[in-house]
């Protein structure tokens, strides 16, 4: 069995969930925040039997797309001025970030 963490945007979460539900996929969602752009994303918990892996990839593929996103310039107050940029930066957020972890045990009470 494994465990995928999906990390994607908050725009395509449901979209997402309805498609992993219609291919009989069990998943969980977790409202998350990115390190890098201090804004909320959603993390899906999917656990699934290893040939069932690539199928969830597919999906999470077909309902996920990139974004540009704006990285609104942070203040240099009490920090450092010489990395300071002055003006908002566009960066690309994916996608889907996925890891596939091998789980250990399984319990379902
Ligand atoms: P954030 O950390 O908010 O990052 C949003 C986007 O900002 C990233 O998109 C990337 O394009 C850019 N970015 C992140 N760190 C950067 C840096 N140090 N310098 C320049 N640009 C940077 P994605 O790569 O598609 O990541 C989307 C979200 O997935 C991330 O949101 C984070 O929540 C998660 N993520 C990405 N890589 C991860 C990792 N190795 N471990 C855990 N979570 C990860």
């Amino acid at each position: 069995m494994k465990l995928i963490l999906a990390v994607i945007q908050d725009q395509d979460s449901n979209k997402l969930m309805n498609a992993l539900v219609d291919n009989n996929f069990r998943a969980t969602k977790l409202a998350s925040t990115g390190g890098f752009l201090k804004s909320g994303n959603t993390t899906f918990m999917i656990g699934t039997e290893d040939i069932r892996v690539d199928r969830a990839m597919q999906i999470i593929k077909e309902n996920c797309r990139a974004r540009d996103q704006l990285v609104a310039p942070v203040s240099p107050m009490g920090g450092n001025a010489d990395s300071y940029v002055p003006y908002p930066v566009e960066v690309e957020v994916g996608g889907a970030t996925v890891f596939v972890l091998p789980v250990e045990q399984f319990h379902h009470f």
